[in-house]
């Protein structure tokens, strides 16, 4: 692995938040910024998934594992100061990270979209970028080797087309790739590069639970150009492209990471 990525990120240093399981997104990613080379710290959201956290980290030579729930007030700012303790700065911030009250992700948007289920939503899924974009900057917008910097979001077709029971989590999704061109041209004259992978289906804890989701991967899979769906490690590898020196000239970027489906338009067979 480490020889077909090759060195590219050799001794950048790599934040990774959102890991909760091997089957994490945020799991692919760093898997593949280590096998490029990268340093990583990562962050767990609760005691529950501490020990998973640390174990994972350390599979990548990693023991710098730190708490983070960003509904938490003081958390994130915490969590830099902590990191500041250890490096002196940071290259890459991966966001990898979205939740909003599972009874809003069923049956109709109208009636789901409550006011406490936007709020959690927007908070979580998108603001948090904003925030943690603005705690990281000491840390990433300054200081020795500052330029090409990166900062990755994790977003879904859902911000932009219709999703059945996707519902809420659209306009998060849709706030949260808004944020990323703001913050693009925002962080952009400090070095700081803002994009996002928008990812097809992947069964993930995120996904568990989610009614109808084996259909959807069977409907992606008969429909989209490549006619499958994507893994965590085809997300990883185009995120460590994205967080590295390669794409030194992308910022602000929405890229698929989904075997092609955005692009089709009917699903239904060709005729004749
Ligand atoms: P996952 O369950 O493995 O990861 C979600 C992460 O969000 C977990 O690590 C969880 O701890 C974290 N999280 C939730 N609330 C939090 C909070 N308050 N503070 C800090 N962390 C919190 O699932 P995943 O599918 O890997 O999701 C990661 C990202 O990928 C999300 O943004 C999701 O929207 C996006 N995404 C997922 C898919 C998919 O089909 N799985 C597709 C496209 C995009
Ligand atoms: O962004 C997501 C899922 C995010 C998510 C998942 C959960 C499940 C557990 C946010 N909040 C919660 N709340 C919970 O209580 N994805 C891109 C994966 C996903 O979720 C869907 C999808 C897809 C794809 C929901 C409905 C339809 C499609």
């Amino acid at each position: 692995m480490s020889s077909e990525l090759g060195g590219f990120l050799r001794g950048r240093r790599a934040l990774v938040t959102g890991v909760a399981s091997p089957r994490s997104i945020a799991w692919g990613i760093a898997q593949a910024l280590h096998a490029a080379g990268a340093e990583l710290a990562f962050t767990y959201q609760n005691e529950k998934l501490r020990t998973r956290v640390e174990q994972l980290a350390a599979g990548t030579g990693s023991e710098l594992v730190l708490p983070l729930d960003v509904t938490e007030e003081g958390q994130i700012e915490a969590l830099f100061e902590r990191l500041a303790g250890a490096w002196d700065h940071l290259d890459i911030l991966v966001h990898s990270m979205a939740f909003a009250p599972r009874e809003a992700l069923e049956g109709s948007f109208t009636a789901g979209c409550t006011r406490q289920a936007w709020h959690t939503a927007q908070e979580v899924s998108a603001y948090s970028l904003v925030a943690l974009a603005r705690a990281a900057l000491p840390l990433m917008g300054e200081g020795p080797e500052a330029g090409d910097r990166a900062l990755l979001t994790l977003s879904y077709l859902g911000a932009e087309r219709v999703v059945p029971n996707y519902n809420v989590m659209g306009p998060a999704k849709a706030a949260l790739e808004s944020a990323v061109r703001y913050l693009a041209a925002d962080l952009g004259p400090r070095g700081i590069r803002v994009n996002a992978i928008s990812a097809g289906p992947i069964r993930t804890l995120a996904a568990s639970g989610i009614g109808g989701f084996r259909q959807m991967l069977e409907h992606v899979a008969a429909h989209a150009p490549l006619r499958r769906n994507v893994t965590i490690e085809e997300v990883g590898r185009a995120a460590a492209f994205l967080c590295s020196g390669l794409a030194s000239g992308i910022t602000g970027e929405i890229l698929y990471v989904d075997a092609g489906y955005h692009v089709m338009g009917v699903t239904a067979p060709a005729a004749g």
